[in-house]
């Protein structure tokens, strides 16, 4: 026989379960590193980089013209960037333009050149350039 008592103890758990939801919290602590680190070695490659770019360029390309203009890029990239990143000057980035710059901002956040970066680089300023363009 379950009692009133003991269901009104299970409501309550389930009610304080939902409000401190672990999902909802991951979620909101989320690091960028956690999301990018899909082999979660607690480091992010260039690999692990050029995935997270790829999903962002696929996201932010809202035309689906398999290329991103400076509307789309909304700011990730400066005008000189722009222009150094786009070698045919169009005005817009292909996916491999887009990834080009991504490898560039990766090698620029890995001064130890291990091929990795930890929390540290990716929290530097340039390490945080190339969140820009995972995110
Ligand atoms: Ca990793
Ligand atoms: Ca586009
Ligand atoms: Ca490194």
């Amino acid at each position: 026989m379950i009692s009133r008592r003991f269901i009104l103890a299970m409501v309550a758990a389930v009610t304080l379960g939902q409000s401190h939801s672990p999902a909802l919290a991951a979620h909101h602590n989320a690091s960028p590193i956690k999301m990018i680190d899909t082999d979660n070695d607690g480091t992010v490659d260039l690999q692990e980089a050029k995935k997270a770019a790829s999903d962002l360029f696929a996201k932010l390309d809202r035309d689906h013209d398999g290329t991103l203009d400076k509307k789309e890029l909304a700011g990730r990239l400066s005008a000189k960037e722009m222009t150094a990143a786009d070698p045919d000057h169009d005005g817009t980035l292909t996916a491999d333009e887009y990834l080009a710059v991504v490898e560039q901002r990766f090698n620029a956040a890995d001064p130890d050149k291990d091929g990795t970066l930890d929390a540290k680089e990716l929290n530097s300023r340039a390490g945080r350039a190339l969140l820009r363009l995972l995110k």
